[in-house]
């Protein structure tokens, strides 16, 4: 793993989680109440003992480097490091802001293609997956490969959000096509189920090869190829124009992935991890999830009645609430008689003190969160904010998308932004 490096692709403009990359690049995102979306991408390289790691963002905000910075650190002897390269930083160079993914690995390349490096890990930073990139670099490297991707199969059905591939029986590339919308398109890369079925994971019919938007280039080959053509993005067109003139493998895997990088999937997916059985399992001490270590007290609950939930450290919950199939982040304070259901809550960045909670106008600007009474469902209510008492959060009309001065309703979810203050009784 020495010779290799690791790419995060941090997020263009983030306009697909909006309201909450308003104010902070996507990385920095809150994810299952106590970390944020950096730390998969992260803790799948270090647990494959990749620890070179770049974070590409489109924007740089303080709190991605404060986490960054306050959670991966590594002894003088490792040789490891994560560091963020920001857009902004580039803008000397006289071209600009990024475009597509390619456009931004470009402009970063001389990072990436230094001595000693032969393989650039290039993955995605709004995925929540467990994956062992040592295995895929083995792959790359067993099959003499330029290019490796990492293929999940899926229907058809699901194959317009994706990148699709046909694979030869080596597993070698011959077809390409990024997102395919109609029968016509995904017929010539349409795979036979029993090709999966012969590399062990049972294809239960699935007929498409997905990009899962993770990849392994050779570094001689990236730098060749983005220096060749001025191909901004990766799906788009760096792989379908590599068909046929280099080698393309795909690297096979079955396990749990999910894109977290619209506000349904990341809602689903947040609230998936609090049910029973999560189908990612969070509690996997082989290959843990990292965050920043925090001192914070353990959470306070008060006959309150907690079902199918995840609540972070440092939180108090008063007695009467009812907590029901959702996610508690860092330092919440959830009033009496509360109800809260399929939301996530992502808590606080700071306590008050009990004299501020005392010398709040409860009518102007309640206390930070939640106001006694108050009943939440189907929402994610960001960082730092005040909701008043007996507020009722509710998409009762099921609006899909639309907004008012304090939320934004997306995907049938409503969001309530960073630092919002909701006066006692409002109403959505
Ligand atoms: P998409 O996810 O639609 O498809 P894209 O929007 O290019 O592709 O994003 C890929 C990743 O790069 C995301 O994590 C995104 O945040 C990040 N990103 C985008 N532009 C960026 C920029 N300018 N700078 C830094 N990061 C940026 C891709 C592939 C498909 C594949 C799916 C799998 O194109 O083939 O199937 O991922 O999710
Ligand atoms: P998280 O705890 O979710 O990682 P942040 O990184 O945003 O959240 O901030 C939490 C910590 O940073 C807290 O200890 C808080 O006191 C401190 N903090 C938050 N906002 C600021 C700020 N604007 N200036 C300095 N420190 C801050």
């Amino acid at each position: 793993m020495k010779n290799a490096v690791a790419v995060v692709l941090g997020g263009g403009q983030g306009t697909r989680l909006q309201p909450l990359t308003n104010y902070r690049s996507k990385p920095a995102v809150p994810l299952a109440g106590k970390y944020r979306l950096i730390d998969i991408p992260i803790s799948n390289c270090l647990n494959s003992g990749l620890n070179r790691i770049y974070v590409l963002t489109q924007f740089l905000s303080v709190s991605l480097h404060r986490h960054i910075r306050g959670t991966y650190r590594f002894d003088n002897f490792s040789g490891g490091f994560v560091e963020i390269l920001a857009a902004q930083l580039t803008m000397s160079e006289g071209t600009g802001w990024y475009q597509g993914t390619a456009d931004a690995v470009r402009k970063h390349l001389r990072y990436f293609t230094q001595l000693g490096v032969d393989y650039v890990v290039i993955l995605s930073g709004d995925q929540l997956y467990r994956m062992d990139l040592a295995a895929m670099i083995q792959t790359h490297i067993d099959t003499k490969a330029d290019i490796t991707i990492a293929a999940k199969p899926v229907h058809a059905s699901e194959a317009s959000a994706m990148g699709i591939m046909r694979a030869d029986h080596s597993g070698q590339v011959e077809g390409f096509v990024e997102k395919p919308k109609t029968e016509e398109q995904i017929a010539p890369v349409r795979m036979d189920p029993g090709w999966i079925d012969a590399r062990g994971v049972g294809s239960g019919g699935r007929d498409c090869l997905a990009s899962m938007g993770i990849y392994v280039f050779s570094a001689k080959v990236l730098a060749e190829m983005l220096a060749q053509d001025n191909h901004q993005d990766f799906g788009r067109e760096v792989f379908p124009h590599a068909i046929g003139t280099r080698r393309v493998q795909v690297h096979l895997f079955d396990g749990y992935w999910e894109d977290i990088g619209t506000i349904g999937s990341f809602y689903e997916a947040n609230l998936q991890l609090a049910q029973q059985n999560p189908p990612f399992d969070m509690n996997d001490a082989a290959a843990p999830i990292y965050t920043r270590p925090r001192f914070l007290p353990p959470s306070r609950i008060d006959g309150a009645m907690v079902t199918g939930s995840l609540i972070s450290d440092g939180c108090i919950i008063e007695p009467g609430a009812r907590i029901e199939n959702s996610v508690i982040g860092l330092r919440c304070r959830i009033g009496r008689d509360v109800t809260i259901r399929n939301s996530i809550l992502m808590g606080a960045d700071f306590y008050e003190s009990p004299e501020a909670v005392a010398a709040s106008d409860f009518a102007d600007e309640p206390p930070m969160g939640i106001g006694a009474g108050a009943v939440i469902e189907g929402a994610i209510i960001d960082k730092n904010c005040r909701i008043g008492q007996r507020v009722r959060i509710i998409n009762d009309a099921q609006f899909d998308d639309v907004s008012n001065d304090h939320c934004t309703i997306r995907d049938g979810i409503i969001v309530v932004g960073k630092d919002t203050i909701l006066p006692p009784d409002w109403y959505f």
